[in-house]
């Protein structure tokens, strides 16, 4: 550790506020309902007598979405004949924990009975208007959105419909007919289109975008469109993620992160799951993110480990950046002391910058206070001063706490600073939530 004067620092800051939090909320929910959004899992109701699953989920998260219990075969594997135990059991359970219920999905090429595809025209036609009548109106007033119709695009570049019974019996016209059968029969619930490898601009997406446009104008409900967001390293992170988000926000719709999941692990992973979540708060009319499953262990590609939690329900260090990127703080709790973390970059040379971190007590005193910066790989620091830094293993998370006394008057500050050597990548650290 050296320690430098902050004189040289403070004279080139251009500041940046990259993160901060005003009330140092320690769980998801809280956290993002801090910012006006929720933040949901993906459920199976086999899970729900696993203890740490129902613990982890009744603790973190305040939305949840069926995985599989609400779609088709589920809900009317035989036609007229509507079974709803497991979803009902997954609605009592976030009734009872005071979260919120996301309806996935009633129109979907996938996870159909085969009955539903040997239908003649006429015949599908009722079999869809009745099955999402009957279904929202066992859920009236326990939705508050729901994924109308699923994945009706191909990948691609062409833009076309996914072939379906729906699609190729029916026409284009089956997406308008099951949006307005859908506000029929829940008029109170947000009516979503839903899809995959849509979250950048790209062809897909692009139809989807028409099809939203041509229902504004026509006056067709529709009210959100959902952003599944599965990710890997084939299907990364899209650079115009919030871009995307906000074209469709400047629709009318109201734009929900439905089903994240991110392949990966440590520093990479943490940090696209940050900037998903920085996407979703810069777009005002994106009102929630669910992640597509509470654990590892059971997720639909757990090889993949994309998740916030492990396979031993232990936080992962994309948890961490999630609570952060929301302005929570897994050292908050209680009280009305907070901090809030703001960065600035302040000398820089070809090989290396000097960042600088300004830690400001909220409206009361605080006796101690901690924060983490988050490098890109392969970046090192090679130098801190005015604080007691610690490492996670990636060695890319550093968590910064005072040096001897960290206590602050409230609305007071002091701040540590610290040297990144580049090693050929320039990008700005990711500061986390402070905690107190
Ligand atoms: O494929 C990931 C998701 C893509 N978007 C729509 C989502 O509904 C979809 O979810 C997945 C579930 O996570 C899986 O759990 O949808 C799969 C089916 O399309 C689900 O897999 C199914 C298996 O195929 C079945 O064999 C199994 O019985 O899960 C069922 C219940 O475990």
């Amino acid at each position: 550790m050296v320690t430098l004067g902050m004189a040289g620092l403070l004279a080139t800051a251009g500041v940046t506020v990259l993160a901060g939090t005003a009330e140092a909320a320690s769980t998801l929910g809280s956290a993002a309902a801090g910012k006006g959004r929720y933040f949901g899992a993906a459920v199976a109701a086999n899970h729900l007598g696993e203890s740490p699953y129902a613990t982890t989920l009744d603790t973190e998260f305040s939305s949840v979405t069926p995985e599989n219990e609400m779609k088709w075969d589920a809900t009317e594997r035989t036609r007229g004949s509507f079974s709803f135990g497991s979803a009902d059991q997954i609605v009592s359970h976030a009734q009872s924990k005071g979260m919120k219920v996301r309806g996935h999905t009633l129109v979907w090429h996938s996870q159909l009975p085969s009955w539903v595809g040997g239908l003649g025209t006429a015949d599908l036609r009722t079999a869809m208007n009745n099955h999402i009548t009957q279904v929202m109106q066992h859920y009236k007033g326990k939705i508050h959105s729901w994924d109308v119709v699923n994945e009706a695009f191909q990948d691609g570049s062409s833009g076309a419909r996914r072939s379906s019974p729906f699609q190729d019996k029916l026409g284009n016209g089956f997406i308008e007919e099951a949006f307005r059968t859908a506000r029929a029969a829940d008029p109170a619930a947000k009516l979503c289109y839903n899809d995959y490898n849509t979250d950048g601009v790209n062809a897909k997406s692009n139809a989807v975008y028409n099809l939203v446009k041509d229902f504004k104008a026509r006056g067709v409900p529709i009210d959100c469109v959902g952003f599944q967001s599965h990710l890997n390293s084939a299907s990364p992170l899209p650079g115009d993620y919030r871009a995307n988000l906000q074209r469709f926000a400047d629709l009318g719709v109201d734009v929900q992160i439905t089903e994240l999941d991110i392949a990966g692990s440590g520093t990479a992973q943490a940090n696209s799951y940050s900037s998903v979540v920085q996407s979703c708060l810069a777009v005002s009319r994106c009102t929630g993110i669910t992640v597509w499953g509470v654990t590892d262990k059971y997720s639909w590609r757990a090889s993949s480990t994309p998740l916030l939690f492990d396979g031993n329900y232990a936080k992962k260090s994309a948890y961490t950046a999630v609570l952060n990127a929301l302005g929570g703080s897994s050292g908050g709790g209680g009280g009305s002391a907070t901090c809030t973390a703001t960065y600035s970059k302040a000398e820089e040379w070809s090989d290396r910058f000097n960042g600088k971190v300004t830690i400001t007590a909220g409206s009361s005193a605080i006796s101690s206070w901690t924060t983490t910066v988050t490098l890109t790989s392969p970046q090192k620091v090679s130098a801190t001063w005015n604080g007691t830094p610690s490492w996670d293993s990636s060695g890319n998370v550093m968590t910064m706490k005072p040096n001897g006394n960290g206590t602050l008057a409230a609305g007071a500050s002091t701040s540590f600073g610290f040297t990144v050597m580049k090693n050929g990548n320039s990008a700005a650290p990711v500061v986390g939530g402070c905690a107190v």
